[in-house]
């Protein structure tokens, strides 16, 4: 099956290294006698490029000629980090490399580490994006991702005296996986005014007129499918001064600095990603971008439409575009513009073709993540936007009146115009509005947008536009890539690597939960992952970690309601404990190692003081001979994509520990327990279906349930609650000045004592630290704890993107895949 509709191949090292040693010696201009693991990464990377692009062009053509529905994915954000060995893995030729590289003495390894990841993406949001890409392409569909080409992708971190310092990310200086394509370029408008004239007929038009231009221009990527010739394409806009627009007046005069000034302006319009995830902050630039790319994007989606020929009836019937989040919410609008002031269709006409090809993805139900844009400021970029949105929300209204009579509250909340001071717009509302599904990222997510933020549009459209699509994760690179080990082993028990396809296969795995020989090499498999964590630890550390220790991990952004700061109060209880504990008490202890890594935003003070908390932790806790392995607590730089690949397989424990209801789905709580790891997680996002899948008693839940949150905050603004005993204790231990300088934390103390502790860490504390001391004596029955992980990862069939994207394509999108076309 592999065969038939797989890229040509390179059948033998020779053959590869004809092909990577000509890049090396002419695309490269290096000799062979000074190749360095650099040169010998890119000449590899361009020998697989090549195969690549001989596909996505065959790809292109026939998904063209098949005349089929397109799926556009448009994304801010795609985190898509390193190319190189998923090329190799989903083209099968990684063999041939290897061997061929390893002729010229290197390791393939060493040549992967070579390369940056591509990191324009916050978190979640931006890794799902890119899971949906390769997963798309793994199943054939004919579908585009969309993006924005930043200069800087999001930030390096580096930790300096434990404070985090933020470096910038600059990505392109090589980089063999896109195409500059300067002959399809999208000058987009930004500024100057509508002008409405009457045509011969009486009947009005509106134009907008003026303001100034930046250019965009395209670079595409191929996104090659697993074990298939499909290669399918994502396109990134690039920001520069439109020709007409460089000043040439200025540059003759001799105001050089002047137009090049001007340029700089075009051109930071895709300059930088901006690095908060899950807060709305509502800066010009940020809108520029929104806007530049949705429609750069939406015009390349009509030109290709219009090269049909097809009426715009069938404009919905050609193209299904998802919006990930709010980002790309000025889509709607854009195309409402296009389609009656360009192409002259009436707006209800217009409306219907707009409502029946956008589908929404909602990511999140807290208030300070909503996007709100103020009317003045789009009044300003976007005048005749402006307008459309405002003509979207009287038509809307309308309709809720006349649904809803007399219901003037119902108006005022569902109005997409947010009657403050100034007056701001609704993003999410008019991105329901001008969809025809909403969907939410995981069950309880999906269950409380309908019942919270959506509730009214429930009343008012019925519950059939709401729906739920669980996120997913590709097996390809969080299994087959990132725990290679593991994938042999697993295929060598499920007889071939037909799971990666089809991930509920795994299931067969529990048939082998008893086999010594299995269950030894996954031990085994799962030990030497740990030590390849130890070694990363150490070379970026110098803290020494014994990977027989219990590893508990959490990595994520740095946020409040993920509640690291819960974890590092419970690892403070913990080495309270130990110094309180004798000899004795001490021996029948399970040593860990606490592992934390994230990024802070910028701005975010609350998330940077928690990161310094967790480095002054580890200084003491690291350096206190009472301890010794008993307790390491490590704060690991610069987490992204490729460190994740290496510390997800690592795990006995990872940490999904959000106030419930906060999380919308969480994706690396998947990729871990798909890693053969556990859990301990509240119920919330994903935990859920996880613990429905591989059952309660493979997974550590604690903690309040979403359904009480309500009552608990009130409780602790009105007094009705006393601080929990442990977390006193610890508080102590930080005011005491154990962990440096009190001062330092006391935002992050008042916060729970004084201020309302919004995000409940002390409400859940103590059943919190009760579980870890669960998790010590599970973790000491081996057999036993082999045996959750093993089933567990047995039962991770349903967390495939694979799975997703279907439901997206039956669902939502009512796209086919197009199969390619078999080898000549
Ligand atoms: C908004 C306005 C201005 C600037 C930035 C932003 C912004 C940027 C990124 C808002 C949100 C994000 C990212 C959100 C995100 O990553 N959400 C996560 O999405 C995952 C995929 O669905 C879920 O698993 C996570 O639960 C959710 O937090």
């Amino acid at each position: 099956a592999w065969k038939k509709n797989t890229p040509q191949e390179f059948q033998t090292k020779d053959e590869f290294l004809s092909e990577a040693v000509r890049h090396i010696e002419t695309t490269l201009a290096r000799s062979l006698f000074n190749c360095d693991e650099s040169a010998a990464y890119g000449g590899t990377a361009l020998a697989f490029r090549d195969r690549l692009v001989m596909e996505w062009n065959k790809t292109q053509q026939n998904q063209t000629t098949a005349d089929q529905k397109r799926v556009y994915y448009l994304s801010l954000e795609f985190l898509m980090g390193r190319a190189l060995d998923n090329a190799m893995l989903n083209t099968n030729m990684k063999g041939p490399a290897k061997d061929g590289m390893g002729e010229l003495g290197f390791r393939m390894e060493d040549l992967i580490s070579q390369e940056r990841d591509a990191a324009l993406g916050n978190g979640g949001l931006g890794r799902l994006a890119a899971c949906f890409l390769d997963s798309m392409a793994t199943m054939n569909y004919p579908a585009w991702g969309y993006a924005l080409r930043y200069k800087y992708g999001i930030f390096k971190q580096e930790i300096h005296d434990g404070y985090q310092v933020e470096v910038p990310d600059y990505w392109l200086d090589f980089n063999p996986w896109e195409f500059a394509r300067h002959d399809v370029t999208v000058n987009i408008q930004f500024y100057g005014g509508v002008r409405t004239y009457q045509d011969d007929n009486g009947k009005t038009h509106s134009s907008w007129e003026g303001g100034e231009i930046v250019e965009a221009v395209a670079f595409d990527v191929p996104i090659p499918g697993y074990g298939t010739a499909t290669t399918n394409n994502m396109r990134m806009w690039s920001s520069k001064a439109h020709s007409g627009e460089f000043d040439f007046q200025k540059f003759n005069s001799g105001d050089y600095e002047g137009s090049v000034a001007d340029t700089q302006r075009a051109e930071t319009v895709s300059a930088v990603l901006y690095p908060n995830d899950n807060l709305d902050r509502g800066k010009e630039l940020r809108l520029k971008q929104q806007y530049f790319w949705c429609a750069a994007s939406l015009h390349d989606i009509v030109r290709r439409f219009k090269k049909t020929r097809k009426p715009w009836k069938e404009f919905s019937n050609n193209v299904a575009i998802q919006l990930n989040d709010t980002h790309p919410t000025l889509a709607i609008p854009e195309l409402q513009r296009i389609l009656i002031d360009i192409e002259g269709l009436e707006w209800s006409e217009a409306w219907e073709i707009v409502q029946n090809t956008f589908g929404y993805t909602n990511h999140t139900v807290m208030q300070e993540a909503l996007e709100k844009w103020s009317v003045p400021l789009i009044q300003h970029l976007l005048p005749r936007h402006l307008q459309i949105i405002y003509d979207i929300n009287l038509n809307f209204l309308q309709y809720v009146e006349k649904k809803f009579p007399k219901d003037r509250d119902m108006l005022r909340r569902v109005s997409i115009i947010e009657e403050s001071e100034p007056k701001r717009v609704r993003m999410a509302f008019l991105a329901v509005i001008g969809s025809h599904k909403v969907n939410g990222v995981a069950e309880l997510h999906s269950d409380l947008i309908k019942t919270t933020i959506f509730k009214d549009f429930v009343q008012i459209y019925g519950p059939d536009k709401f729906t739920n699509v669980t996120n997913g994760i590709t097996p390809r690179r969080w299994l087959h890539q990132a725990n290679p080990r593991l994938s042999e082993l697993i295929a060598s028990k499920l007889g071939g690597h037909e799971f990666l396809k089809d991930l509920t296969l795994l299931n067969k795995l529990e048939n082998h939960v008893d086999d010594k020989a299995f269950r030894k090499e996954f031990q085994e498999i799962k030990y030497a992952n740990k030590v390849r964590l130890a070694k990363h630890i150490k070379n970026t550390t110098g803290v020494s970690v014994n990977p027989a220790a219990l590893f508990d991990i959490q990595v994520k952004r740095i946020h409040e309601y993920k509640r690291q700061q819960l974890n590092i109060f419970g690892v403070i209880h913990r080495y309270l404990a130990i110094k309180a504990m004798n000899a004795e008490e001490r021996k029948k202890l399970a040593p860990r190692v606490s592992i934390f890594g994230g990024k802070a935003a910028p701005g975010y003070w609350m998330a940077k003081t928690v990161i310094h908390l967790i480095c002054k932790v580890g200084d003491v806790v690291n350096n206190d001979p009472d301890v010794g392995d008993l307790l390491k607590v490590i704060f690991l730089e610069d987490y992204n994509v490729s460190k994740a690949e290496i510390i997800t397989p690592a795990s006995d424990i990872s940490e999904h520990i959000s106030t419930a209801g906060t999380e919308a789905s969480g994706t690396s709580n998947m990729k871990f327990v798909l890693n053969g790891g556990l859990i301990i997680g509240t119920c919330d996002g994903a935990n859920i279906e996880i613990t429905r899948e591989i059952g309660d008693s493979n997974i550590f839940l604690f903690g309040n349930l979403a359904e009480d949150v309500e009552e608990l905050r009130h409780n602790h603004l009105y007094g009705k609650y006393e601080l929990d005993d442990g977390l006193r204790k610890v508080f102590d231990a930080i005011q005491a000045g154990r962990f440096g300088d009190a001062n330092q934390f006391s935002a992050l103390v008042n916060g729970i004592v004084d201020h309302g502790d919004y995000y409940l860490v002390s409400d859940d504390f103590n059943s919190y630290c009760k579980t870890h001391d669960l998790i010590d004596e599970s973790y000491k029955n081996q057999e036993e704890w082999l045996t959750k992980c093993i089933t567990s990862v047995a039962r991770m069939g349903f967390f495939s993107s694979d799975r997703c994207i279907d439901e997206y394509a039956e669902m939502i999108w009512n796209v086919e895949p197009v199969k390619p076309k078999a080898e000549q």
